[in-house]
């Protein structure tokens, strides 16, 4: 029955998502040196949209438009490169997500009286008033700080907690941003949900005693907003003045615009691709606001972990050529803790989380990336946290939510008490 009224309300919610009428999307599995290289060829050939990078036993998933479906699948057949329909409707995808989403916002039960409702995505609106609340009601421990506006004037906001008001400096200091790519939704709840478990349910007051803690749930909310919206796939940022096409193709990549090897490789100069560096390092509001937070704790700060999905990986530099960084053995080790925490408190239908570097995990090279950038400037610990994904895409269904934000707050917590034990002003 409920099934039945989500399915009629996703019948007339056609008016969105009208962009991807005729769209679908493939798994595709190279399996040799070859195939990865004719994939990246075909990617600019056909303007694949990536959701899902394939790796040496892994598959992709790839967006195709209507046009270019016949002769993609010929182009894999061709070389032999394994494919497999993921979603043969992308809009109704997208439809039937939205109305699985609405009807479990709209479940008062399920909420279970939370400030903030895990029971689903929460709106840019929603998540900016549970963090004024969480400032208003606990002015002791949480404080909101406003470092900027975004591009299109909304505001940054992220909260410091502290039971000393930050002021002993011999407490190392956790920042854990999300939200700086737009279509990665499942990113922000764990962050939210940190802040829930060091302010509103402290049931590890070490936690709270121990670290100062400083958590940025939506690096990037003029991208959240338009995920919701206008474009489910929104990736960037919505800025238009860094290139003369920018009105046209609005939008930098945050995790390209970081100042480390800028644009050197994994990267694009066309505003029109996702992995638009923009036209500087921190061209971008949004990139300096975590920019700015890094270096006023630079010399406390250790441990950073930047929210992504989807792929359950931890991930740790160097992400622009493979090679390893002096503190590798700590961020591996650590890395392992964190993830085998979440293993222990997860689903069974949930994929195992797979720790390294990230090239070597994801099999791509990228510069100008968060994780790099926090560990060149000397965070021992950094890493990106790809959390995770069933049926490899971006709505991971909003009856997960809840587990993904525990799971990984494990993770988080083991994270920060290796991060402390290895810390020394
Ligand atoms: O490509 C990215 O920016 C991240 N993956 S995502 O699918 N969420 O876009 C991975 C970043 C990994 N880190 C580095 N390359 N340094
Ligand atoms: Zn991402």
């Amino acid at each position: 029955m409920k099934l039945l009224a989500i399915l009629l309300v996703a019948a007339f919610a056609h008016a969105k998502h009208e962009e991807y009428i005729g769209w679908k999307s493939y798994f595709v599995g190279p399996s040799t040196k070859s195939h990865f290289e004719t994939l990246q060829v075909l990617e600019q050939k056909y303007e694949l949209d990536v959701l899902g990078r394939p790796a040496m036993e892994r598959e992709g998933v790839v967006l195709v438009k209507p046009e270019h479906q016949d002769d993609f699948i010929r182009e894999l057949d061709a070389v032999g490169i394994s494919h497999r329909i993921h979603f043969d409707d992308v809009k109704r995808q997208l439809d039937y997500e939205d109305a699985v989403i609405e009807a479990h916002r709209n479940n008062v039960t399920a909420r279970n009286g939370r400030s903030l409702p895990y029971n689903s995505y929460q709106t840019i609106e929603a998540i900016e008033n549970y963090i004024d609340y969480i400032g208003r009601t606990y002015p002791n421990v949480a404080t909101v700080v406003e470092p900027a506006k975004s591009f299109e004037g909304r505001t940054i906001k992220y909260v410091k907690i502290s039971t000393t008001n930050f002021q002993d400096t011999s407490k190392p200091v956790i920042f854990i941003d999300g939200g700086i790519h737009a279509r990665e939704w499942i990113s922000i709840p764990p962050v939210t949900w940190a802040i829930h478990k060091l302010v509103e349910d402290v049931t590890e007051p070490d936690l709270l005693e121990r670290f100062d803690w400083i958590l940025l749930p939506v690096v990037n909310p003029d991208g959240y907003r338009f995920s919701h919206t206008n474009n489910r796939f929104w990736r960037k940022t919505r800025s238009t003045d860094q290139h003369s096409l920018s009105t046209m193709c609005p939008g930098v990549d945050g995790n390209r615009n970081y100042d480390f090897f800028w644009n050197t490789v994994g990267t694009s100069n066309s505003p029109c691709t996702d992995i638009y560096a923009g036209s500087r390092p921190f061209s971008e509001i949004e990139t300096r606001v975590v920019r700015d937070v890094l270096h006023e704790y630079l010399d406390r700060m250790a441990l950073y972990l930047t929210m992504h999905s989807f792929g359950s990986m931890i991930l740790y530099p160097w992400g622009h050529d493979g090679s390893l960084s002096n503190n590798a053995f700590g961020l591996h080790t650590v890395g392992v803790a964190m993830a085998d925490e979440i293993f222990k408190h997860s689903l069974p239908q949930f994929p195992r989380y797979v720790v390294g570097n990230a090239v070597l995990v994801l099999n791509y090279a990228a510069s100008g990336a968060a994780e790099d950038y926090a560990h060149q400037i000397g965070v021992p610990l950094a890493y990106t946290y790809e959390l995770p994904g069933l049926n490899q895409g971006f709505t991971l269904s909003p009856i997960y939510i809840e587990q993904v934000s525990k799971e990984t707050w494990e993770g988080i917590a083991v994270g920060a008490r290796r991060a402390g034990d290895l810390f020394r002003k």
